[in-house]
């Protein structure tokens, strides 16, 4: 499914329902008083955030989302029906803002969580209540009132515990489908991943926590090389980032210019993107060649003040010491001693 994170759109509420002007007209009553019905009220448009939507795909392709009318008050005193509520489904993690202000008006991060986009007007009231003393037969009636519309800017952001960081190839997606159920492409090329998804991680006493895979990133990206940076919004909200560093390539690969390459990245797209945890590793030890150099770059990371770990996404050695970090670092227990 085409994943989409971002949409314009147009909510338009339902109009009142015109009030109605009668009178009551009955055997041997020659002049009945005025008895016509308020209007209905116009339909809500709300927005409801729910897991059945993983992207904004539906509202890319229905941007204009209008609830329907109140009806028409009638004789007898009868109101009009009110319209049904406009339910619109949005992903959970949606954020609402205004298109022309870019105020933001609702963030549905939470399951369930609702939000009324545009309030339908009030149906107008019928001729029955203006009846007064010097007035008994009012002719006339109240239209309904306009229901709110708006244009919208829908933006996803993907709410995950862990994000996944690295360079293309680095091993994210093998990484992710080796913890979680997740299934995402895995090749020897780069840029295999193109748009993000998510796996949740189940650990002891069936809890768990959801991990996101992103595309890799490239020095320069910020300036749009490789797939750019504008996926760096789906960890913008996430607890902790795993940084995967890969050295198999070439035998003189600089782990540690890699490493500045990719935070000089998250740097330029959002500072606060540093200040988060970030969980370092090497990947791929269960090749000869990158066991052998795991402990002078580990060294090398200690210098820095980096605490380096290693792991290998294809055999498992190492990974389940990383869950364990995670886990620690997302309930901020202490990290275990003997993995750092
Ligand atoms: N030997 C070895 N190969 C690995 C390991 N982890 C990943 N690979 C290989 O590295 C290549 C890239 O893996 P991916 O998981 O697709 O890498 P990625 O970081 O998701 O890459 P992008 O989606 O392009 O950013 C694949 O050929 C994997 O089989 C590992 O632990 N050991
Ligand atoms: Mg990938």
């Amino acid at each position: 499914m085409k994943f989409v994170d971002e949409a314009k759109i147009f909510v338009k509420a339902g109009h009142g329902g015109p009030g109605c002007v009668s009178f009551r007209r009955e055997k041997f009553v020659p002049k009945g008083g005025p008895d016509g019905g308020d209007g209905g009220k116009g339909g809500d448009v709300i927005f409801r955030a729910n897991r059945s939507h993983h992207t904004l795909l539906d509202l890319k392709y229905q941007q204009h989302q209008i609830a329907k009318n109140g009806r028409h008050g009638s004789g007898n005193n009868r109101t009009g029906h009110g319209a049904e509520d406009l339910i619109v489904t949005v992903p959970p993690g949606t954020i609402v803002k205004d298109f022309e202000t870019g105020e933001i008006l609702a963030d549905l991060s939470e399951m369930g969580q609702t939000f009324i986009v545009a309030k339908g007007g009030m149906g107008g009231k019928g001729n029955a209540h203006f009846t007064s003393s010097t007035h008994q037969t009012p002719r006339f009636a109240q239209e309904g009132i306009e229901g709110e519309e708006r244009w919208l800017k829908m933006e996803l952001k993907l709410l995950a515990d862990v994000g996944l960081i690295g360079f293309p190839n680095a091993g994210k997606s093998t990484f992710i489908s080796r913890v979680s159920a997740a299934r995402p492409k895995i090749a020897d090329y780069p840029f295999t991943t193109l748009t993000p998804h998510l796996g949740v991680v189940k650990y002891a006493d069936s809890r768990s926590f959801v991990v996101a895979d992103i595309p890799g990133l490239i020095a320069g990206a910020h300036e749009g090389l490789g797939m750019g940076i504008q996926f760096l919004k789906h960890v913008e909200r996430t607890s902790l980032l795993f940084h995967i560093i890969d050295i198999s390539m070439e035998p003189d690969v600089d782990a540690w210019k890699n490493f500045k390459a990719i935070n000089d990245e998250l740097g330029h797209y959002n500072p606060e993107l540093l200040d988060k945890p970030q969980i370092v590793a090497i990947n791929k030890i269960d090749l000869p060649y990158v066991k052998d150099r795991v402990k002078k770059e580990v060294a090398r990371f200690k210098k820095k003040g980096i605490i380096l770990h290693s792991f290998s996404a294809v055999t498992g050695v190492g990974t389940q010491e990383i869950i364990k970090i995670m886990v620690a670092l997302l309930n901020k227990t202490d990290i275990p001693d003997d993995h750092e």
